[in-house]
């Protein structure tokens, strides 16, 4: 039975990635510092599979070692990594960008990813065997008005994915991204900090994609047999052709 490995698994995109694994009866470790939303959804899933439950700040690395270090023996063996965590912090222009929220988001989609990655690859290279596959944007294709950082923290996650893909060739490890376009989650409202008003009109006038249709293409990914590796996709709604294009009514 596969082991898989989620970050940012107590909402959005990767909580309905635990949901369709679990479907899979994969062992799930599901990971994010909101304990009370990982044990609610460990009880919603008990009894699909093995659900264990690992709360720690990605930013902070000594809690990322300790923690995947930690995980019992019948766990440690991780087939599966979806890096998924991450958020934006802020829409402004670069003149009028918030530090802490430039901080945010570069320790957390970029540092973190690389703190939870660095954890866990020396497991697979030992095993010659892994799947990696890191959550981008469509903001790591293309840079939009006062996306600057968040685009930017994209961007090197579009990098770190062919670099991963690059130097673990060879080493019987699959690494890819999957860049997602508008995706109707509590993205817009960490963004906008809690403004829900705000965070709801993103969404108006179109149909957004929902969680549910990405972690559809993560199962499809993770399940292909293993000499097949999907790169790099991106995936929008209908109505989007671009970061800037969107078809609203
Ligand atoms: P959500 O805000 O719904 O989910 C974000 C997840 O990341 C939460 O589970 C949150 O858990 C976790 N997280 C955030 N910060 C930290 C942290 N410091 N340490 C540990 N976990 C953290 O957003 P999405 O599901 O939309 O986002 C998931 C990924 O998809 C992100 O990388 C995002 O950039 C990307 N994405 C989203 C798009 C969208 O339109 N929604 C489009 C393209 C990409 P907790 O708060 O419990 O720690
Ligand atoms: C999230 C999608 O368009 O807000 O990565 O950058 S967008």
């Amino acid at each position: 039975m596969k082991t898989a490995l989620i970050t940012g698994a107590s909402s959005g995109i990767g909580k309905a990635t635990a949901k369709i694994f679990a479907e899979e009866s994969f062992n799930l470790i599901l990971c994010g510092r909101r304990k009370e939303k990982l044990e609610e959804l460990k009880q919603e899933l008990d009894n699909k599979s093995n659900i264990h439950i690992l709360t720690f700040d990605v930013r902070n690395k000594e809690e990322v070692f300790s923690n995947i270090e930690g995980l019992p023996p019948d766990l440690a063996n991780i087939d599966i990594l979806i890096n998924n965590a991450g958020n934006a912090h802020g829409l402004d222009p670069i003149q009028d960008g918030n530090v802490e929220d430039w901080d945010a988001m570069i320790d957390i989609n970029v540092k973190g990813l690389l703190y939870v990655s660095k954890a866990i690859i020396p497991k697979m290279i030992a095993r010659a065997s892994g799947h990696i596959i890191n959550i981008g944007s469509t903001a790591g294709k293309e840079v939009y008005p006062n996306g600057n950082v968040y685009c930017a923290s994209k961007h090197a996650v579009d990098a770190l994915t062919q670099g991963m893909r690059i130097d673990l060739n060879g080493k019987g490890i699959r690494v890819g991204a999957i860049n997602p376009g508008m995706v109707e989650t509590e993205f817009s409202e960490v963004r906008f900090k809690g403004d829900k008003e705000k965070a709801k009109k993103v969404y108006e006038g179109l149909k957004p994609l929902q969680p549910e249709d990405i972690a559809d293409i993560i199962r499809f990914v993770v399940t292909r047999p293993s000499h097949i590796n999907i790169a790099d996709l991106m995936v929008m709604c209908t109505a989007q052709a671009s970061s800037t294009i969107v078809d609203k009514e």
